[in-house]
């Protein structure tokens, strides 16, 4: 493995040859991508409702979206906040922002009011777009939000936007401005826990936008004969998260793929959307996987015929899931995909040939970047088959934690090494494999869940003098948030009220699920939690 791995420097190469990446700014890039996919085919299916955006008006709608914006006093550098479950339109918004040179920061629309406050001031966003039914609740931000709708009819006019007949009349708004938009701009700010603490945003540029269409969506396709132009992806995965915001909201138009928008996950909808539109590849995370595994055995056969590949990714997947998937539909290529929202989604992705699957692997690095992996006591560089941390190097890595030069500077080095909190091995082949997580963050369903976060609330209740939590290891989700908690000396404190106390203040998928009542918390001189002592007590329970 000599071309790619350098002992003396500890440097992993990708073993895929290099990209060029355009220098041009990021939205000519996706303009002259967008103008190369011919009129009639779909861009974007709402699953349920079945309404279509054409490719043809993609990028009218982006320029009517971004006219309108405009004229509500939106320019360059200013912050606006997507709170939206997955929808036709998501993409709509995110590329009229990026038009002006504006920045999209996004958020699960199941958050609590305070966890919206917070990111709200922290990205210092100044116009929301939210669903009509979270307009009451967003009230309190003191910016102003734009309903949108939840399925088709006139579209953006819907939205208030602008006026939809004279789009589709075929005249382009004419009072777009066309601002200068460096590379090195930031684009969007995602927010992430990192290796510690709450959780922060993630700055990423223009250029990190490119890297992750070349790198990751473009590089990918360019591996495979088929017709991209041909291919329906289901977008399940949420659009706010980066894996969602990475494929479906960005990349895939540059391929001129149809997307298949489910705005909420339901097993039997998935099956229609599946048989109804053909659809050929479908990215999930391990809990997806075993619910298509468990109907792919009950369904119909037919029903999994157009199925070409399917992906899983953003949480550990087990042996068993992967095995129970690739014999119920030997058919469809099943492979990982290993990213994170500090390396806009950019990490490996599996690659099978016919002589060669490696499912349990995450794949080969994407081309452009380097890796290392850091024994994490000693310092030293891992070579082949041997574990540490991983660290990453490349044109996707983020600018950095807005206003956060601490966090920035613990999270990556002044030569540009991301620390991803992953344990990991390269194997002789150079396959990427994840054996654990150096992190705190919790996978609930591949969502991050910032263990400190739920810390701090838990704390704010009367009865309760300390508290930690971890991850508990679970059938369904993966993981699940479990509290270890020292109560006040009497109290009467139960799990369930614990747990409903949690419910109240933090959105639904960041709840504690199990309580353990202990003596002490196991904290270091300096206080910080023991976390790794704390998983060593989970197995004793
Ligand atoms: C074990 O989850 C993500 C990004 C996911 C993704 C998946 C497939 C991106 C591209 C792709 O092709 O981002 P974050 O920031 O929410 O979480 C990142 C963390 C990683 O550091 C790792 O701990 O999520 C975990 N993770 C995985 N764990 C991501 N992918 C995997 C994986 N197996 N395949």
């Amino acid at each position: 493995y000599s071309h790619w791995y350098s002992p003396e420097t500890g440097i992993y190469q990708s073993k895929h040859p290099p990209v060029d990446l355009p220098k041009d700014p990021f939205l000519d890039v996706v303009s002259h991508i967008f103008s190369q996919h011919h009129h009639g085919v779909s861009a974007l299916i709402d699953s349920t409702s079945g309404h279509t955006i054409p490719y043809s008006h993609l990028y009218p709608l982006v320029k009517t979206m971004a006219s309108s914006l405009h004229q509500m006093g939106i320019s360059q550098g200013d912050v606006v906040l997507i709170l939206l479950p997955n929808s036709v339109y998501f993409p709509i918004i995110v590329f009229g922002v990026l038009y002006l040179g504006a920045i999209v920061t996004t958020m699960n629309p199941l958050s609590t009011l305070s966890e919206i406050k917070k990111q709200a001031l922290d990205s210092k966003a100044i116009l929301a777009f939210t669903l009509p039914d979270c307009l009451d609740k967003i009230h309190g931000l003191g910016i102003p939000a734009i309903g949108v709708p939840e399925t088709g009819g006139s579209d953006l006019k819907q939205m208030g936007l602008l006026d939809f007949d004279q789009l589709i009349g075929g005249q382009s708004p004419n009072s777009v401005p066309n601002p200068t938009i460096h590379q090195e701009d930031t684009a969007v700010i995602l927010y992430s826990s990192g290796t510690t603490g709450t959780s922060k945003g993630v700055v990423l540029s223009h250029r990190n936008l490119i890297s992750m269409i070349e790198l990751f969506v473009r590089f990918e396709a360019s591996q495979y004969e088929y017709s991209n132009e041909e291919n329906v992806h289901l977008a399940v995965m949420p659009m706010f998260h980066i894996y969602g915001l990475s494929y479906y909201v960005m990349g895939l138009f540059s391929l001129g793929s149809a997307v298949v928008v489910m705005r909420k996950f339901d097993a039997n909808e998935m099956v229609k959307a599946i048989e109804r539109y053909k659809v050929t590849h479908f990215a999930t995370v391990p809990p997806l996987l075993v619910a298509l595994t468990e109907k792919a055995k009950s369904v119909d056969g037919s029903v999994w015929k157009s199925l070409k590949q399917v992906c899983c990714g953003a949480a550990p997947v087990t042996r068993k899931s992967i095995e129970d998937f690739v014999q119920t539909l030997p058919h469809v290529d099943f492979i990982q995909g290993y990213g994170m929202t500090e390396s806009t989604a950019v990490g490996s992705r599996g690659f099978n040939t016919e002589k060669h699957r490696k499912y349990t692997s995450m794949g080969l690095m994407a081309p452009n970047m380097e890796a290392r992996v850091v024994d994490w006591v000693t310092g030293s560089f891992m070579p082949p088959g041997r574990s540490g941390e991983l660290w990453f190097r490349g044109p996707a890595v983020m600018k950095g934690y807005l206003n956060n030069e601490e966090a920035t500077a613990i999270t990556v080095d002044e030569h540009g090494w991301l620390r991803t909190g992953d344990i990991v091995y390269f194997d002789e082949e150079g396959y990427l494999h994840i054996l654990d997580r150096l992190k705190e963050i919790i996978k609930y369903k591949g969502f991050q869940i910032a263990p400190a976060e739920l810390e701090a609330v838990l704390v704010t209740h009367p009865d309760i003098l300390d508290a930690a939590v971890t991850a508990a290891m679970d059938e369904e989700a993966g993981e699940v948030p479990m509290a270890f908690i020292l109560k006040r000396h009497g109290s009467l404190l139960s799990e369930a009220a614990v747990l409903d106390y949690v419910a109240t203040k933090v959105a639904p998928y960041k709840k504690v699920r199990k309580v353990v009542f202990t003596q002490s918390i196991p904290r270091s001189a300096a206080g910080k939690i023991l976390r790794r002592e704390l998983r060593s007590l989970i197995s004793k329970i």
